[in-house]
């Protein structure tokens, strides 16, 4: 994974920034990864542990980047953890929504764009309003996401790759409550 198919796609994006490649061998690019974790995910997602807890996954609003963040939910289920995904373009009140009707630990949001990136904000603030601040914390993570980030917007967590996210997400259900508001 971290050797073959992510290397793979570093290559890719230096490409993209080079004017070498365009769009459509992006989208190339992803087909074959997403071929690849398919492979992958049995052995990822192997599990005999009991459930860790409950996360809502997804891209945030306007980003249509999902190879990392499928990454990571197959990890989290990997480590015992119940994945919600809510796919690509997730508004913040769908986040929220889910949050609260699943009873969810925790909010995890990828973005791949640095114009993306700041929708991220919109979900930790739809969170405070509707009262599950402390309540369902938020994570997020991404390529340009950064922990000073994560704490410029009171996020309650922040993993710079997939297996540090299992880390982070076991620290925040660790310290969080189990229960959300009715
Ligand atoms: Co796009 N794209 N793309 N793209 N794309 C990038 C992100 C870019 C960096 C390429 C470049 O310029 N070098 C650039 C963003 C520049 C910027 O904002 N700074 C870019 C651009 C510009 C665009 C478009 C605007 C291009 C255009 O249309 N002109 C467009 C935007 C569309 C949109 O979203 N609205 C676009 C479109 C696409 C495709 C659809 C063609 C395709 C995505 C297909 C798909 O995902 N199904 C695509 C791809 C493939 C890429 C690159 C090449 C690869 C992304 C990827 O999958 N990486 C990418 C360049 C690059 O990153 N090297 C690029 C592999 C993946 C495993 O890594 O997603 O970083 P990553 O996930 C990691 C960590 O970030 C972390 O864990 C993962 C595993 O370790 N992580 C989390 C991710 N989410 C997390 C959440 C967490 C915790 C950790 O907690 C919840």
């Amino acid at each position: 994974m971290d050797e073959g198919l992510i290397a793979g796609m570093g290559v890719v994006g230096k490409k993209f920034q080079a004017n070498e490649f365009y769009v459509p061998e992006m989208l190339i690019a992803a087909r074959a990864m997403k071929a690849g974790m398919k492979i992958i995910r049995p052995i990822l997602v192997q599990k005999d542990i009991k459930s860790q807890g409950t996360v809502v996954l997804g891209t945030v609003k306007g980003d249509l980047h999902d190879i990392g963040k499928n990454l990571v939910g197959m990890m989290l289920e990997g480590a015992g953890f119940e994945v919600i995904g809510l796919g690509i373009d997730v508004a913040p009140e769908k986040f929220v929504q889910t949050a609260k009707e699943k009873k969810a630990h925790f909010i995890g949001i990828s973005a791949l764009l640095t114009t993306t990136m700041v929708g991220m904000k919109d979900v930790v603030k739809a969170a405070q309003e509707a009262g599950l601040d402390g309540k369902v914390k938020v994570m997020i993570g991404g390529a340009p996401v950064t922990q000073s980030y994560a704490d410029e917007i009171g996020a309650d967590g922040y993993a710079p790759d997939a297996a540090s996210t299992v880390d982070e997400a076991k620290k925040l259900v660790g310290v969080g409550q189990v229960t959300t508001k009715k």
